[in-house]
């Protein structure tokens, strides 16, 4: 319990940060991308299997809480979105709200061979 306090009370110190540095270019990507969890947010699943993502991109809104759910059908995989603090375990759904761009989401479990390649696109906007 203690622990999401302290996740949500940094989490308002980054939003305060962010406001304030608004008008410099080099901070808007201080923001972790991580949420609190929002059951009510939509969900995409990610869909992996050793080696790949079901979909060549995937898309999101910028700006709106998005239960981000990795499914696993083949293999044990992990993700982690390029830009981001955002890390997703094998089975796992994280809330992140993002902010307009292009990130890469990779497999960040050492899978096997065709692990290095096992990426895809995430599209904010
Ligand atoms: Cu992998």
């Amino acid at each position: 319990m203690k622990k999401w306090i302290l996740f949500a009370a940094s989490l308002c110190l980054v939003a305060v940060i962010a406001a304030c540095g608004s008008n410099n270019a080099k901070t808007e990507n201080t923001s972790s991308g991580v949420s609190e969890p929002n059951t009510a947010a939509p969900e995409v699943v990610i869909k992996a299997k050793s080696w790949e993502f079901e979909e060549a991109e995937y898309k999101i809104k910028a700006g709106e809480a998005v239960n981000l759910t990795l499914e696993s059908t083949d293999g044990v995989h992990g993700i982690e979105i390029s830009k981001t603090d955002v890390k997703i375990g094998n089975n796992k759904t994280q809330t992140v709200t993002l902010e307009a761009g292009e990130y890469e989401i990779s497999c960040n479990v050492p899978c096997g061979n065709g692990h290095r390649n096992m990426k895809t696109k995430l599209i904010v906007s």
